[in-house]
C-alpha cells in the first residue's frame, strides 16, 4: 500500500482528552477516530491490526475445536424475555424499535440467540458436545466509557458458547477454552493472569477473568507469585492455574484468610481481556432446550460462554508495546511488516529504487510505502509513530553507492545493505 493512497491521519500533537498511552497512540498513529461517545471508526491501519488480532483469536478457537459462525448484532426483545434477562439487564442495553414498533436491541452478548438457534436443530445426545463462536460487534451503554476502545460502548468481542451433556463435559469444554485463552494471549506476546471471578449478569459459579498486566489497567489484582512459574504448555497448566490464588481486589477483600504468604502475594494492575463462564442449565432450562439422552431420558444441556475483548486487546497490546516515539508492533499484529521511506520523492533514482523495492517486498510480505512529498524528518516521525517492525530507507546518498538503510523499530538497530540483502533479511 502507498501512503499517498491510504488514509493515515497522524497527529503531531498529543490529544488532550486521551488519558492513557494506548488511547493517545491510537489517535496519534491514525488507527481510530471517535464518532460518538465510546464509539469509534476503525481507520485503515487500525482495521488491519483488528483483523490480525482476530486471526490469532480465531486460530486458537479452531485449534480448541470451536466452529466459527456469525450471528447478527440486532436481536429481538422477545428472545431475551424467554430467559428473563430483558428486564434484568438494565440500562446498559441499547433498546430500539423497528418501524412497526417491535422491540429490538443491539446485542450486548449472545447466550439467548445461540441457544435459540442451536436448540431448534438439536434433539439428541448425538449432536453434543459442541462449541460455536463468532467475532461480532457488541453494544453496551457503559456508564463511563473511557480510555478509547479499552472501555467503549461499541466493541468487538469473540464470544464462544459450549453445549454439553453433563458436568464433566462442561468442565472439559471450559478447560479447552481456558487453554485456548492462555495460548491466544501468549501468541500475541502478552502475559495474561487468569483470575477467579464472580460471574455477574452472565451467571454460573465457575468463572475466570484473564488480565494482561499493565500499570494503566482498570483492575487491581492480587495473586500468588507461584502462578508466574507455571508453564502454560504443560498438560496440567489449566488445573494448576485454576488452583493457584488470583483475585480481583474486590473479591480479595472479601476473603477472610488469604492463603498466600505475604511475601508471595503480588498486587498488580491488569486489563481484563477475557472472561469465561460455565453456568450449566441457566439458559437451556429457562428457554426450554432439552435433548434425549442415551438411555431414553431427557436433560437440559449444560452451557458455558467465553469472551475475548478483541478490540480491547489492541489497547492492551499498545500498553505493552510502545516507546517515546510511538507504537512498536509485535510482528504478529503489525498492520504492515515493512515501512518503505523515500527520502527524495521525485528524484528519478530514488523513485526507481523504491518502486523496485516496493514491488519485490510486496511479493513476499506486507509493505507500506511512504511515497508522499514530505520532509525526511516528518516521514521518520510518522513511521516511528505507526510502529511497523522494519523500516527501509532510501535516500540519494545511498542510491549512489547502491545501498539502503534498514532499521529495526524495536531495537533501533540500523544497518546499510544492498537492496537484495535487505529483501533477503526481511523475508528470511
Ligand atoms: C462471555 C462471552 C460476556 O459477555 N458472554 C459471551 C460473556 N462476558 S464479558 O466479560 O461481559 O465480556 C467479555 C469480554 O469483552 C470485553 N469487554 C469490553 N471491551 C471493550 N469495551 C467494553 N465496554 C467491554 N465490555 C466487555 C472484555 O475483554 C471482557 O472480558
Amino acid at each position: 500500500m502507498k501512503m499517498s493512497r491510504t488514509f493515515v491521519p497522524v497527529l503531531r500533537e498529543t490529544p488532550a482528552d486521551a488519558e492513557i498511552v494506548s488511547h493517545r497512540l491510537m489517535l496519534r498513529a491514525g488507527l481510530i477516530r471517535q464518532t460518538a461517545a465510546g464509539i469509534y471508526a476503525w481507520l485503515p491501519l487500525g482495521l488491519r491490526v483488528l483483523q490480525k488480532i482476530s486471526d490469532v483469536v480465531r486460530a486458537e478457537q479452531e485449534r480448541a475445536g470451536a466452529a466459527e459462525m456469525l450471528m447478527p448484532t440486532i436481536q429481538s426483545a422477545d428472545l431475551w424475555r424467554k430467559s428473563g434477562r430483558y428486564d434484568a439487564y438494565g440500562p446498559e442495553m441499547l433498546r430500539i424499535a423497528d418501524r412497526s414498533g417491535r422491540e429490538m436491541l443491539y446485542g450486548p452478548t449472545n447466550e439467548e440467540m445461540i441457544t435459540q438457534i442451536f436448540m431448534s436443530e438439536t434433539k439428541s445426545y448425538r449432536d453434543l458436545p459442541k462449541t460455536l463462536f463468532h467475532i461480532q460487534w457488541k453494544f453496551r451503554d457503559e456508564v463511563r466509557p473511557r480510555f478509547g476502545i479499552m472501555r467503549g460502548r461499541e466493541f468487538l468481542m469473540k464470544d464462544a458458547y459450549s453445549f454439553d451433556l453433563d458436568e464433566a463435559g462442561m468442565k472439559e469444554s471450559y478447560e479447552a477454552q481456558f487453554r485456548a485463552y492462555l495460548r491466544t494471549f501468549a501468541a500475541l506476546g502478552l502475559k495474561a493472569v487468569p483470575v477467579r471471578a464472580p460471574s455477574g449478569p452472565i451467571g454460573g459459579d465457575m468463572s475466570h477473568e484473564f488480565h494482561v498486566l499493565a500499570e494503566t489497567g482498570e483492575s487491581a489484582i492480587f495473586y500468588d507469585a507461584a502462578l508466574e512459574d507455571i508453564d502454560i504448555d504443560a498438560p496440567d497448566a489449566v488445573e494448576r492455574l485454576s488452583a493457584t490464588y488470583a483475585m480481583e481486589e474486590e473479591e480479595h477483600a472479601k476473603v477472610a484468610d488469604c492463603p498466600v504468604p505475604a511475601d508471595r502475594l503480588l498486587k498488580r494492575r491488569g486489563i481484563e481481556v477475557g472472561h469465561i463462564f460455565a453456568f450449566g442449565t441457566k439458559y437451556t432450562q429457562s428457554m426450554g432446550f432439552s435433548v434425549q439422552t442415551k438411555d431414553g431420558g431427557t436433560i437440559h444441556p449444560l452451557m458455558g460462554s467465553y469472551g475475548v475483548g478483541v478490540s480491547r486487546l489492541m489497547g492492551a497490546l499498545i500498553e505493552a508495546n510502545h516507546d517515546d516515539d510511538g507504537i512498536v508492533w509485535p510482528d504478529q499484529v503489525a498492520p504492515y511488516r515493512v515501512g518503505l521511506i523515500n527520502l527524495r520523492q521525485g528524484d528519478a533514482d530514488c523513485d526507481a529504487m523504491c518502486d523496485d523495492l516496493y514491488e519485490r517486498l510486496s511479493a513476499a510480505t506486507s509493505v507500506l510505502y511512504d511515497d508522499r512529498d514530505e520532509r525526511g524528518g516528518a516521514k521518520f516521525a510518522t513511521m516511528d509513530m505507526i510502529g511497523l517492525p522494519w523500516q527501509v530507507i532510501v535516500g540519494p546518498r545511498g542510491v549512489k553507492s547502491g545501498v539502503v538503510e534498514m532499521k529495526n523499530r524495536r531495537t533501533g538497530e540500523k544497518m546499510e545493505l544492498s537492496p537484495d540483502d535487505a529483501i533477503a533479511k526481511i523475508t528470511s
